[in-house]
């Protein structure tokens, strides 16, 4: 009796010239003589139109080659691989100020991370003496100027150096105004001598306190 699950073909050198026999193969039930049998007659998704294992590396399924999966191949055991990169391995936007580094999800698929969280810290503009941070939507912004402590002055480079006050009163004739320290190795003999001949108005308030931000 011919069984109406199978299909014809010359299998396995039983069919005598010219002669067709009934294979049980892609009637989805494994039969001895059988390597493999998914239900179907068809090549090219790692169990052949002949039921046989098809070899290690041949292509099936998804053929997309991207960042987070390779085209798919059999594994030699009637198994489709979807050589899909690891979870977390990463794609898509990389190293971009403001914007979180995507990820494969393990499933062949990029995740996009989105922006990174407002108030993120950043450096929009290369001048470290000015205070940027993340807006959410991707991008650097300025915030605020960095306010450095007393006797030290911002550098658009380095930060916060020892330095004179920029805003630092002036004298209003040149050279009639000096301010001199001596360190010397008897701490007794250190000296700061301060002459302001013909300085601007100062009041003696407008001096402040020596290790307040803002005094003089
Ligand atoms: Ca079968
Ligand atoms: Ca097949
Ligand atoms: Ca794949
Ligand atoms: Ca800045």
């Amino acid at each position: 009796m011919i069984s109406q699950r199978g299909r014809c073909s010359d299998f396995s050198g039983l069919a005598l010239p010219g002669q067709e026999v009934w294979s049980p193969c892609g009637d989805g039930v494994l039969d001895p003589e059988e390597e493999c049998d998914d239900g179907n007659s068809l090549d090219g998704d790692c169990c052949s139109a002949r039921c046989e294992f098809e070899p290690q590396g041949s292509a099936c399924g998804d053929p997309a080659d991207t960042e987070c999966t390779d085209p798919d191949t059999c594994d030699g055991a009637g198994t489709c691989d979807g050589n899909h990169a690891a979870s977390g391995d990463p794609c898509g936007d990389q190293g971009i100020e403001c914007v979180e580094d995507d990820e494969c999800d393990g499933a062949g698929n990029c995740t996009d991370n989105g922006f990174a969280s407002l108030s993120t810290p950043c450096e929009a503009d290369g001048d470290v003496c000015t205070n940027d941070h993340c807006d959410g939507a991707g991008s650097c912004v300025f915030l605020d100027g960095v306010i450095c402590p007393a006797c030290e002055a911002c550098d658009p480079q380095i930060g916060c150096v020892v330095a004179p006050k920029v805003d630092c009163r002036e004298p209003v004739e040149p050279f009639k105004a000096l301010v001199l320290l001596k360190n010397q190795s008897d701490d007794t003999k250190d000296k700061l001598i301060w002459k302001w001949i013909k300085g601007e108005k100062t009041d003696l308030g407008d001096f402040g306190g020596p290790l307040s931000v803002g005094s003089l």
